[in-house]
Parts: structure tokens; sequence; C-alpha cells
């Protein structure tokens, strides 16, 4: 009788951890384009807390990197997108990612800086609810070069 309990209690519970297992090893992929036009191919994008988003940016474009490069940086909800780019513009060295303490607390995820026909993933699991900045921070692009993950 009770070890017949403790059985199903421990089935359970097995099942409750597969259950957690699945869902944490949920991913959804996209993929976001960078052209010469200084244009990503989207401006917003869907994602769930708790859930990962490998998104695969590529450059499509076909000018000299030196002149039009990209990158995929992702900020926290509220942080204030022109600051941030402003101090990347500045971090050449750094492959336009500035690394004052600003930046890297603002930052969740970023990919490389990236020439014509190259690609990277960036992966980033939401841990709360809001919209979360996208932009590239190579000079001169984030006004255009912008868009929202929304996080319900
Ligand atoms: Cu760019």
């Amino acid at each position: 009788m009770i070890s017949s309990t403790i059985r199903s209690i421990i089935s359970s519970l097995a099942v409750v951890f597969c259950v957690a297992l699945a869902q944490g090893q949920e991913v959804s992929k996209i993929e976001v384009t960078a052209n010469d036009q200084m244009k990503f191919s989207l401006k917003r994008i869907e994602a769930q807390v708790g859930k990962t988003l490998e998104i695969t940016v590529r450059n499509i474009g076909k000018l000299p990197k030196a002149s039009m490069a990209h990158n995929f940086v992702i900020l926290k909800p509220g942080s204030p997108l022109l600051i941030i780019a402003a101090k990347c513009h500045k971090a050449k060295e750094q492959n336009y990612m500035a690394t004052d303490a600003e930046t890297r607390a603002a930052v969740v995820a970023s990919g490389k800086l990236l020439g014509p026909g190259e690609s990277c993933v960036v992966r980033f699991t939401p841990q709360t609810s809001g919209d979360y900045p996208f932009l590239c921070t190579f000079p001169g692009h984030c006004t255009e070069m912008n868009g929202i993950i929304h996080v319900p």
C-alpha cells in the first residue's frame, strides 16, 4: 500500500520533470537578414518567456565590411537605445560593442560584426515579459536598423 503510493508519487514526479525538461528545450528559430540599404528584414519579432529564440542573422549585402557591416544587439526593455548606440559607435576597436558598465548591463544578447555574406546565430531566452529593443551598432545604422522583440 505504502510502496504503491510512493511509486505513484515517483512516477508523477517523473512526468513533471520530463515536461519541464521538454519545455526547457523548446527553441524557436528565425532568420533576420541585413542589407546594404541599412535594413533588417524584420522590425518586430515575437518571443515567449522561458523559450529560447535562436536568431540567425545574415548580412546579404555586398559592400565591404569597413563601410557597411552589421551586427544584432538585443537590449533589456527600457534601455536607452540612442545612448548605447552612441557609445558603441566610438568602440571601433571592439567591433562597435562598447564595454562600459551601462552597456554591459543593458545588453542581453549580441552577435559578431558581419561583413558581406557572413552570418551568425544569436540565442536569447527572455526571463520576463516586455519589449526588448534590438539594433545594429555600426555607426549611423541604428536609426534605420532597429526593432522590437515583443514578449507578452
Ligand atoms: Cu548595420
